[in-house]
């Protein structure tokens, strides 16, 4: 019943911080396009291949806005749909299989809902199979008004290669739609190309493939750069249209693209041995705010996927009234710099724990003192849990019954 829901209430309301109140609003009104890049790390950023940039568009466009170097994602078996699934609850998703599968039945007070309520028009784009991730029946559930999947774009085999529609067809047909849309809108975009085994057309392959020991690795060089050009061209149209002044873009990576099987080529290719520490901290993902009111500037504080609905609604200036959220408002002062791994491990401000294993983390210098990593596992182990039962529990039902109990609460008190 509702009393499962004490714990984590009483466990978020420990934890609660205060957004940015400078921030607050500054996006109030404005549509909101996130765009989930498919596979990519942040390690690509600011990096070279045979003296030519990874991501020359992204390394420029990041100067205009709010960049964060210490973002990791945070998912697990259920991949791109467990990044939306905290992009969306600021739950975590679960340890083994995908919510969007195993839970697509729970009830949910996602950012499509609350927005919906806001008048928002809500939707997500990504030209795959709708039930690819279980989206068509996990989207109903998250109050998504429309899925615009792969039967609503003009795929046709020439311009599809490898897992479907390239990037570069999608994202301008994606534009199209949205210049036609009832704003203000929540849309999330989801980008395709980049993916394992990371094949392209000859023609679409703008650098030349690595060298390293991973042809996979090879390969993802292409892709990414690839999946740049795609970008590039869709944010100089977006820049062009009527849309960009009423607009805020976050874009983020969904998840690794290189796995740790993959480990000796990656050492070759940033000329490093790469132990678990620097493993762990492959698993940041670029992610890049843009709009009026978000001052251009890097953020190095640690965070992760789970922070990104806290941050969006303190832009947007609504007041979420879903208080079973994990995450932070990245641009909080006051906020705890902390990151959890579906697996237990974590960063925060000074250190990376990892299988039970210390290192400082912004040198990678071990730390012997088992003292010094044990309360982030411990916090680790204890919000995971508690996010868990959430979901298993489908706890958000009782939300409803809570709020009544608080307003009947205030209510009593303001007659006393
Ligand atoms: C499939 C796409 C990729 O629709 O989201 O999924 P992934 O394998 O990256 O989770």
């Amino acid at each position: 019943d509702s009393n499962a829901l004490a714990p984590v209430l009483n466990y978020l309301n420990e934890k609660e911080t205060e957004p940015n109140r400078d921030m607050t609003g500054v996006a109030e009104g404005k549509n909101v396009i996130a765009i989930s890049l498919e596979s990519t790390q942040t390690f690509v950023v600011d990096n070279t291949l045979n003296g030519k940039e990874l991501t020359p568009y992204f390394n420029d466009l990041k100067e205009e806005g709010a960049y964060f170097s210490n973002f990791y994602h945070q998912v697990k078996q259920g991949r791109t749909s467990d990044s939306e699934f905290m992009l969306d609850n600021s739950l975590y998703g679960l340890n083994r299989g995908a919510a969007f599968f195993t839970h697509a039945g729970n009830e949910y007070q996602a950012t499509p809902e609350v927005l919906g309520e806001e008048g928002y028009t809500t939707s997500s784009m990504h030209a795959n199979d709708e039930t690819f991730w279980n989206r068509n029946v996990m989207y109903d559930s998250l109050g998504y008004d429309k899925f615009y999947s792969k039967e609503d774009y003009n795929v046709t085999e020439e311009k599809s290669y490898g897992w479907g529609y390239l990037d570069e067809y999608f994202f301008s047909e994606s534009l199209e739609k949205m210049e036609e849309m009832d704003q203000p809108f929540y849309n999330k975009m989801i980008t395709l190309t980049n993916h394992h085994p990371f094949t392209l057309p000859e023609d679409k392959k703008f650098i030349e493939e690595g060298n390293t020991s991973s042809e996979t690795l090879n390969h993802y060089f292409q892709t990414i750069r690839y999946q740049d050009e795609a970008l590039k061209q869709f944010v100089e149209e977006f820049k062009k249209s009527d849309l960009y002044d009423d607009t805020i873009l976050v874009i983020y990576g969904d998840h690794f693209g290189i796995s740790e099987n993959h480990q000796r080529a990656m050492g070759e290719y940033l000329d490093k041995d790469i132990n678990e520490y620097e493993q762990f901290q492959l698993q940041r993902v670029p992610l890049l705010m843009i709009g009026e009111g978000i001052e251009p500037q890097e953020h190095d504080t640690v965070g992760g996927q789970i922070d990104l609905r806290p941050t969006i609604m303190n832009l947007l200036g609504v007041e979420d009234e879903n208080p079973i959220q994990f995450g932070q408002d990245l641009f909080s002062k006051d906020r705890r710099e902390m990151m959890i791994t579906r697996d237990g491990n974590f960063a925060n401000e000074k250190y990376v724990g990892v299988n039970g294993n210390c290192y400082e983390r912004e040198t990678g210098e071990k730390v012997e003192s088992e003292q010094a990593c044990a309360p982030g596992f411990k916090e680790a182990e204890e919000e995971l849990a508690l996010s868990d039962s959430v979901v298993y529990g489908d706890l958000l039902r009782y939300l409803d019954e809570i709020k009544m109990i608080e307003e009947k609460d205030s209510s009593d008190k303001k007659k006393e």
